[in-house]
């Protein structure tokens, strides 16, 4: 379901990153229809994924809200493949999921955060062309003090030829994503999502458990005021990253300096940074050499709603839609936001890798 611009909703006031004072209320149903009527030859089977996942949303919203009545919060017994502690509502948001899509015909596999391997459809459901990849509940250590966490996820089409999904199927390059999106669970729950025709955003109205669409056509402004980066590790960075985030910061007496916000979920930082401007940098550290994020389901689908808003997303090195994955969980340093920001990152550490070759290679 490739979606183009949206004639059918033209009518819609489009400006910017402004909140719509809905003179027709729009439905997220609705507007996946509208912008799949445009396309005769869409089976429906994409929009019926983001569909499942709107309903995933509203259940993990739901549990999120209820959590500290409930006494969900804290740790699990167990550890995750990252070596995390699980805690128990990323566990309920993992099994959320898998259970409002596994049943659908829609997909062929799935990978999250929480689980080590490919998570197989039952054999008892029909496979569907395309495989999901998330995180099921990102910034799950602020999980316990009542800030914002998030649901983050990419869907790829299939590209093997057997019945079921495989490894080749999930470690594919960002830029062959049909669709990602987010959740956040802030003051109130936003799921942002991109089918490679703008970004769009729709807020949940509690009192109808709808998401109606609040942000049509998002636009990130071309550079930022606000820089989010976890400057603690600043020991453990190497020079050129020091200095990057130096420059940011106005030390270099180049730019205005950037005035940090710095939640600690990376959905809430994204989320401020698309709507009013800025950049997210993690980079990687001395004991995190690869960075932190993931690349299949955290740092591909946000590069891909970024871009769609006019920003972009690098490692320093690479744009990171051109990544080739090898490993289902693999790590990635992650700089996105603001176009203009993100281009310092990959100028800055572009140079100094190149200085850092031999002269050979060079
Ligand atoms: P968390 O460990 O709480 O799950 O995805 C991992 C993540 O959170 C991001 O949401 C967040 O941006 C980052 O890690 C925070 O890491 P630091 O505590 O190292 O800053």
């Amino acid at each position: 379901m490739p979606h183009a611009g949206s004639r059918a909703l033209a009518s819609l006031p489009r400006k910017p990153n402004v909140k719509h004072t809905a003179t027709s209320v729009v439905t997220i149903e609705r507007f996946i229809i509208e912008q799949e009527k445009l396309h005769p030859e869409a089976t429906g089977e994409l929009s019926g994924i983001l569909y499942d996942m709107a309903l995933a949303a509203k259940m993990i919203a739901n549990k999120v809200r209820s959590a500290g009545l409930a006494d969900l919060l804290g740790a699990t017994e167990d550890m995750n493949v990252q070596g995390e502690i699980q805690q128990k509502l990323d566990v309920i948001a993992n099994d959320i999921i898998v259970k409002a899509v596994d049943h659908s015909g829609r997909l062929c596999a799935m990978a999250s955060e929480e689980e080590p391997g490919i998570i197989p459809i039952p054999e008892n459901f029909r496979c569907g062309k395309y495989c999901l990849l998330f995180d099921p509940l990102d910034g799950s250590s602020n999980i316990d003090v009542n800030v914002p966490v998030g649901t983050i996820f990419s869907v790829v089409r299939k590209i093997t030829r057997g019945a079921r999904g495989e490894m080749e199927d999930m470690l594919q390059p960002g830029r062959r994503q049909v669709a990602a999106g987010y959740v956040i669970y802030g003051s109130s729950t936003m799921l942002v999502y991109t089918t490679g025709q703008g970004a769009h955003a729709f807020t949940l109205d509690p009192s109808i458990g709808e998401f109606l669409l609040s942000h049509q056509d998002i636009r990130i402004p071309s550079s930022g005021r606000y820089l989010s980066v976890n400057d603690s590790y600043e020991r453990l960075w190497d020079d050129k990253v020091r200095m990057l985030v130096r420059r940011y910061r106005g030390l270099h007496g180049e730019r205005r300096a950037m005035s940090v916000r710095y939640v600690g979920s990376l959905v809430a930082d994204f989320h401020r940074n698309l709507l009013g401007g800025g950049l997210f940098a993690y980079p990687s550290n001395a004991k995190t050499p690869r960075g932190k994020l993931r690349l299949l389901y955290e740092a591909n689908p946000l590069a891909f709603i970024v871009e769609q808003a006019g920003g972009a997303a690098t490692d320093g090195l690479n744009r990171i839609l051109d990544i080739q994955p090898d490993d289902l969980h693999q790590r990635t340093p992650l700089y996105i936001g603001s176009k203009n920001d993100v281009e310092i990152a990959n100028t800055m550490l572009t140079e100094v890798a190149k200085e850092e070759r031999p002269v050979a290679a060079r």
